[in-house]
């Protein structure tokens, strides 16, 4: 071969532009399981597993469209156990004379190969809407980014959801605040779709059975699209029977629904195997044919062009030092309930039970329960980070790092987003049915049953008031504060001191 294409793990997309470039009838695609991706994190069994088995049906489909693939298994003899390792001893097999690439979706493999010695030809990954350049001049030299102002450029730009003069559907950009409905008792999400377990998936889960089973999460209950096909049958299935209930459910939660109106989507799209555009073009199709509403379509949409593409221009921007802030100067490690699930708070032991059994929470679960716990209790960054990273199927650094730290954990100083996203029981109790069923009680802030969220809450906003009180969207908050009666705001304080020191012993609450 004269060249080399390298395709990673999550670029398993045929319109990569460094497809455009290379030759079938000469050149070759390098792909490789390699032990330095499957341990840089303790990534859950099923993210593993997706994403063998998603890049052995990648190569048959590209070997079936004449390209000619080398394809290194874990086990392979030979295997040099990392992604720049495997470049640079099959260059030399080849004796290839040229290496391609596709952007990294994380800083650290990026650099990683940068630095292999091999000189690269390194392609913009097309398969986002605003490339890291664009985000860099739309940015600036501001000091804080909205991602709102990013959504509506990013709105008129590819021309979604809008009326002929340019004006937004609808009359305004962003229908948020209809996307906040409690879920009426009983209503359940519909029956999710089943995937065949084929040979080749079959394969890479005994595989990753005899080599992962040291990391937490439940490998038993694998069910995910690993090829195009698969992925668009999940996409189909979201538009035919959730999409029109995910606007007004969004942020809602339930014991015993772990996907709601939710599509789940989001691994087999960060991984290639759907594409954004053509996501958006469905969802808008679908409104303008009524089968949707505004609040569903808008709602939908702007969590992929304006959320998603938002958090990697962030990423891009600031790294690498973006990993190392710390605003609020947190240390405490994170409680070893969060890799069990074993806690009497009932919001954390649902969202971290299903996290371990399938590899998935929704992004209300993630920000506003173990995220709003992690915030409150004051984890340090790094800990949480790579939680996060380690236990999603969808987590990349590229989105996985500045939606905890930066969103959840404000721990770029408010940067990403103008308010930590602090919440007490009371929040989750009005999102969801677990408070009914937990051993807490909700309505208490004080005493040895009350909600831990409370307290916590109130301990977080006392320990961090000088930071956080000129916040004009926590002004409020504040004023509540300092209406309290001393004596109350003592017990808050002490209940939550009580609490964090728990912690600390390694009790779990
Ligand atoms: C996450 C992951 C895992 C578990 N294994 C591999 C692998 O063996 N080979 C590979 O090419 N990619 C893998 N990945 C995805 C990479 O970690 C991913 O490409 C980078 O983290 C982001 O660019
Ligand atoms: Fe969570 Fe508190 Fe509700 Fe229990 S009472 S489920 S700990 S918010």
């Amino acid at each position: 071969a004269r060249r080399i294409g390298l395709v990673l793990g999550d670029q398993l997309s045929f319109d990569l532009s460094l497809f455009d470039t290379l030759d079938p009838g000469q050149d070759a695609v390098l792909m490789a399981e390699v032990e330095a991706e499957a341990r840089y994190v303790v990534h859950h069994p099923q993210k593993i597993a997706l994403i063998f088995s998603a890049m052995r049906h990648f190569a048959d489909a590209l070997r079936q469209r004449g390209w000619r693939v080398i394809y290194v298994r874990l086990d392979d003899a030979g295997n040099s156990g990392s992604l720049p390792g495997e470049l640079q001893r099959w260059m030399a097999i080849l004796e290839a004379r040229e290496a391609h690439i596709t952007e990294c979706g994380e800083w650290r493999l990026e650099q990683a190969l940068k630095d292999c010695g091999v000189s690269l030809t390194w392609h913009p990954d097309r398969r986002f809407l605003c490339s890291r350049e664009a985000f860099a001049r739309w940015a600036g030299d501001r000091n804080h980014l909205r991602m709102e102002h990013f959504y509506r450029g990013m709105r008129k730009r590819t021309g979604l959801l809008l009326e002929a003069d340019g004006s937004p559907l609808g009359g305004t950009w962003n229908l948020d605040a209809d996307n906040r409905k409690a879920l009426p008792r009983g209503l359940r999400g519909p029956f999710p779709p089943r995937f065949e377990i084929d040979a080749i998936t079959r394969e890479v889960l005994a595989l990753v059975r005899s080599r992962f089973s040291d990391h937490y999460g439940r490998l038993e209950a694998f069910d995910y699209p690993v090829t195009h096909a698969d992925a668009r049958l999940l996409w189909q299935h979201f538009l035919d029977f959730s999409l029109a209930a995910f606007g007004d459910y969004q942020d809602a939660m339930a014991i015993g629904e772990p996907f709601l109106f939710h599509a789940r989507i989001s691994a087999a799209l960060n991984i290639g195997l759907l594409d954004v555009r053509q996501l958006c073009a469905d969802v808008e199709a679908a409104y303008r044919r009524k089968q949707v509403p505004l609040n569903a379509a808008e709602g939908f949409i702007r969590q992929l062009i304006g959320w998603r593409e938002y958090v990697r221009g962030i990423y891009w921007l600031r790294m690498p030092e973006y990993v190392e802030l710390n605003a609020f100067g947190n240390q405490r490690p994170l409680p070893e309930f969060y890799w069990t699930g074993a806690t009497d708070m009932r919001c954390m032991a649902e969202a971290i039970g299903q996290t371990l059994e399938l590899g998935y929470a929704h992004h209300i679960q993630r920000l506003m329960v173990t995220g709003n716990f992690a915030l409150l209790a004051g984890i340090a960054p790094k800990a949480i980070c790579e939680w996060y990273l380690a236990v999603y199927l969808d987590a990349f650094d590229w989105v996985e790092l500045p939606n905890t730290l930066g969103m959840v954990m404000h721990a770029d100083g408010g940067y990403l987003g103008s308010k930590p996203y602090c919440a007490s029981g009371r929040y989750i109790q009005r999102m969801s049915n677990y408070c009914a069923q937990c051993r807490y009680r909700v309505g208490e802030a004080t005493g040895p049953l009350a909600c831990p969220f409370n307290a916590l809450y109130w301990h977080f906003l006392m320990r961090h008031r000088e930071h956080l009180e000129d916040n004009p969207r926590l002004a409020l908050v504040y004023r509540n504060l300092l209406n309290m009666d001393e004596a109350h705001r003592q017990a808050l304080w002490l209940r939550g001191e009580e609490l964090l020191a728990r912690l600390d012993a390694g009790e779990a609450l």
